[in-house]
């Protein structure tokens, strides 16, 4: 085999392989049933992030419910490890987590976890429904999280960010967000009144993409997740945020795999 084949993955039938397998299949393939271009190569996923950023845990958190060995690579904020030319090569705004599976690359914490879902479908807790309806009543609940959560979740969090780091931050603001997701909450209060998760009677990734940000709140004086008189929404925040997923990874991230 020449440099340039051992040096770059190759395809064969479409497939992205590594040298190593490209020479197994040189080898074997005459004396095998099953020809190894249609073997899939169990490579180790690797994330990269930060042990406590809440992106990098909603990641981690689906890895363990998926029970998915990988490989952490922590990002140093203090050396700034993830603004380098070479990490925005990865992910180009500079930000945690992303995934390498052998060299593909995706980055956004949602769509790894889908990724993830995806490539693991009968592997540990199905999070993602593939039925028509029940796949479309799944995109709703994501779309629920995006629109009626994360904004004020997230937005709510980073005041208190900017407040614990001594920088200029906007309580107002930070209590308005809180306000606004209070209200929103009367509509995931109407939704969990009839069904256990917001996509329905099974858990799904929607209702785990809620946990990193969900459990910021009280840290910003909010409480109404853990108490209060949503008692549904209580139910299933308590439900949702107290798996062995979450428990495993909510005071920060290690891999599985050294
Ligand atoms: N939408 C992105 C957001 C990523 C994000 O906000 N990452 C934060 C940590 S949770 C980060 O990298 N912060 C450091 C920075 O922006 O410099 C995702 O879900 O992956």
């Amino acid at each position: 085999m020449s440099e340039a084949e051992d040096a770059v993955d190759m395809r064969i039938k479409g497939r992205a392989v590594s040298a190593d397998l490209i020479r197994y299949e040189r080898c074997f393939a005459p004396l095998l049933a099953t020809p190894p271009s249609q073997i899939t190569l169990n490579m180790v996923l690797t994330l990269y992030g930060h042990a406590i950023s809440t992106c990098t845990r909603r990641v981690g958190m689906v890895l363990m419910e998926k029970n998915v060995p990988f490989k952490f690579v922590a990002m140093d904020y203090t050396k700034a490890e993830h603004k380098t030319p070479e990490y925005l090569k990865k992910q180009p705004f500079g930000q945690v987590p992303y995934l390498d599976d052998d060299g593909f690359i995706v980055y956004e914490s949602r769509a790894i976890c889908r990724y993830i879902c995806d490539k693991y479908p009968d592997q540990g807790t199905p999070l993602v429904p593939t039925e028509l309806k029940a796949k479309a009543l799944f995109e709703q609940a994501c779309s629920i999280e995006a629109s009626n959560f994360d904004p004020f979740a997230y937005g709510a969090f980073m005041e208190m960010y900017k407040l614990k780091m001594g920088v200029i931050h906007n309580k107002d603001r930070m209590n308005e967000l809180l306000a606004t997701l209070e209200k929103k909450l009367e509509g995931y209060e109407a939704i969990l009144s009839k069904q256990k998760y917001l996509a329905g009677d099974e858990v799904s990734l929607a209702d785990l993409f809620h946990i990193p940000y969900g459990s910021t709140l009280p840290q910003c004086g909010y409480n109404g997740l853990e108490s209060g008189e949503k008692l549904n929404v209580v139910r299933w925040w308590k439900d949702i945020s107290s798996r062995e997923s979450w428990q495993t990874v909510k005071d920060g991230l290690k891999g599985t795999i050294e």
